[in-house]
Parts: C-alpha cells; structure tokens; sequence
C-alpha cells in the first residue's frame, strides 16, 4: 500500500507531537535519577565551594563568583589567566561587587588591576568592551593620569587609582 505524500506527512507531524509525551510517560525513572544526580552534583559543588573559601580564593556578591590563585601578574596577563579560566578580569558594578574584590585586596595585601581602562578620552574611564561606568569609587584626587595611566587598581581600602598597566597585581578574575 503506497502512502499519500499528505497523509504521510500528517503522521510524521502527529510522530513528532507526541514524542515529548511519550518519552515522559515511558521512561519515569529517568526523572527520578535526574533528581538525584542534581542532588548530588549540589553536594559536591557545596563542598568545593566550602574548600575555595577555606583557602580564601573565592567570594560571592549577587550571582557573580570572584576568584584569585593568589599571583601577581601584569595586566595584560591578567586578562589572559582570567580567559584561559573561562571568566574575564574583576570589574565591579556596585559596592556589593568591590567589597568583594577587596576581600582579596586585603587578604593578600596586594592591590589587583580592575577590568576597567581609559577610553578615549583621557581622564575618561570604561569598561573594557567599552561600556560606560554606572559605579566607580576612586580614591581622592583619583583619576590623576591623564591619558599616562591606561589601567585602573584597587587599593586596600578598596578606593580606585588609575595606574600604568605594567605593574604586577593581584589577579583577580570573576565569572
Ligand atoms: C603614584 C601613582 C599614581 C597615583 C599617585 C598618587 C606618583 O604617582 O601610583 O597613579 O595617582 O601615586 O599619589
Ligand atoms: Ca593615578
């Protein structure tokens, strides 16, 4: 018996509506062993989170993680660790965010480079995709350089100076 091309194409299109139901109703064990391997993966994450903020390499502000290893390094490399480890260079939004990058700054007595740099425009900062700045907290009399300081870091007390980019500072990235 030789099918209609209409009436072969109305069952494929029936097939396909019914799928998803079909996959749901005859395999219900997969939900329940979904169920336990995300309450599983939870556990595991919880305690490696538990690990990084044991050995003081990570903190938290509204979703965004911050991380250090703990190194020096100039900016440009900076921005190369961040990347190779699948974030980008610390940038705050909010004080939430640089408190949380100053956490690092203090712990390690270290001033970090921010992901923020000079546009244009001296005496102008951005961010590095070239976004304006919503939040920024300079320290008095900061910025100073006048198109001589491209990158921006942030003091112990988590104030901002801008700064030439060759210095080492600590990397901190976020993701
Ligand atoms: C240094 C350098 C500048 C900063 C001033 C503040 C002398 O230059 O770190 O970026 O603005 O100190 O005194
Ligand atoms: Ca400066």
């Amino acid at each position: 018996m030789m099918l209609s091309p209409q009436l072969f194409h109305k069952i494929l299109g029936v097939a396909f509506f019914l799928l998803p139901l079909c996959v749901q109703a005859f395999i219900p064990v997969a939900d329940d062993e979904t169920g336990d391997i995300n309450h599983h993966l939870e556990h595991r994450i919880s305690r490696l989170e538990g690990v990084l903020r044991l050995e003081k390499r990570i903190t938290e502000f509204g979703g965004k993680i911050f991380a250090t290893n703990g190194k020096k390094a100039d900016f440009n490399t900076t921005l190369e660790k961040c990347k190779e480890a699948g974030g980008s260079i610390a940038a705050p939004r909010n004080p939430g965010e640089n408190d949380a990058i100053q956490y690092f700054v203090k712990t390690f007595n270290t001033y970090a480079y921010l992901g923020v740099k000079e546009s244009l425009i001296p005496g102008k900062f951005q961010f590095l995709d070239g976004t304006e700045l919503g939040y920024t907290n300079w320290h008095s009399n900061e910025p100073s350089g006048k198109g001589e300081e491209g990158c921006v870091e942030m003091y112990t007390d988590g104030t901002w100076n801008d700064k030439r980019c060759n210095q080492n500072r600590l990397i901190v990235c976020q993701f």
